[in-house]
């Protein structure tokens, strides 16, 4: 089941989110945290509406009709009142091995989103020490920690030091997105709680930004680990869609509010099909 809002239009969470999930295999329930006529990263005068109230009465019909889910991920949140109510959804509803990934959506480009604050990201630390993975980009993981946020030259110290903080608020398995360790690539540091060891996995950076792909990442990682590969290979796999999504989007000035990641899907079909070296 994945928890985030439903953007009408702007190719970001749900609708993301759903056919990624989909075109891997898998049945995905939806659990909407707010409608939004458009994203928030350019349109202006959207509308919200918070669901915030509806999730108590939507998680007890769930429990009277027995519905029992087998992983939870959750990306934007509507209200910091909803990861209370989040955490009542994962501990009833759930089967007893369900994995809770949460990717802690707040902000990019070293700014919050629009109606996020410092008492959000507060609530946010204390929801991912409850997960089995985060997913947070360098800008999340700098306020979770309070510090200053640097856009490239993340050295391997730097990498250490983040996980390092993460792991001190309570998280497990980490994977940071946006790590540019080497000059002209970008890619993910991922921590393995299992094996205390961080893998890099880097590709050469495609000029300019990208709505969204966050949430691409998010959505194949969260897909490939349910299917029960490993975080490494779930996150080279989201690496690897991502990078194509955004390939068919490259240059392309009039699709600003996102990427055309649906032509991208039938390649993420034949990735997840790959049995691995
Ligand atoms: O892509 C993250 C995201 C999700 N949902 C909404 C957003 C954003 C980023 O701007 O505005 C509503």
């Amino acid at each position: 089941m994945t928890i985030q809002d439903i953007s009408c239009v702007g190719q970001c969470s749900l609708t993301v989110a759903l056919p990624i999930l989909s075109a891997m295999g898998i049945e995905t329930a939806v659990l909407p945290s707010a409608v939004l006529s458009t994203h928030t990263g350019g349109f202006t005068g959207y509308t919200f509406r918070d669901l915030t109230e509806d999730l108590p009465a939507i998680k007890e019909h769930w429990k009277k009709q027995g519905i029992r889910f087998g992983a939870v991920y959750t990306g934007y949140v509507g209200s910091a009142k909803q990861l209370q109510y989040i955490l009542d959804i994962y501990n009833e509803t759930t089967t007893p091995d369900a994995k809770l990934i949460v990717d802690p959506v707040m902000g990019d480009h070293g700014k919050l989103y629009a109606g996020f604050d410092l008492d959000f990201v507060e609530k946010m630390k204390a929801f991912c020490a409850k997960a089995d993975v985060i997913l947070p980009n360098i800008t999340e993981c700098s306020f979770m920690l309070g510090e200053e946020y640097h856009t490239t030259g993340h050295t391997m110290e730097y990498v250490e030091h983040v996980i390092s903080g993460l792991r001190k608020i309570g998280a497990k398995n980490i994977v940071m997105t946006g790590v540019e360790m080497i000059e002209g690539e970008q890619g993910v540091a991922v921590y393995n709680a299992d094996t205390d060891k961080i893998t890099i996995i880097s590709r050469p950076r495609i000029p300019g930004t990208y709505h969204s792909t966050g949430d691409i990442f998010s959505s194949t990682f969260s897909g490939a680990y349910f299917l029960g590969k490993s975080l490494e290979e779930s996150a080279q796999i989201a690496v690897d869609f991502t990078v194509a999504s955004i390939k068919t989007t490259e240059g392309d000035k009039e699709h600003w509010y996102g990427v055309r990641f649906e032509k991208a899907l039938p390649d993420l079909i034949k990735m997840i099909q790959q049995v691995p070296e």
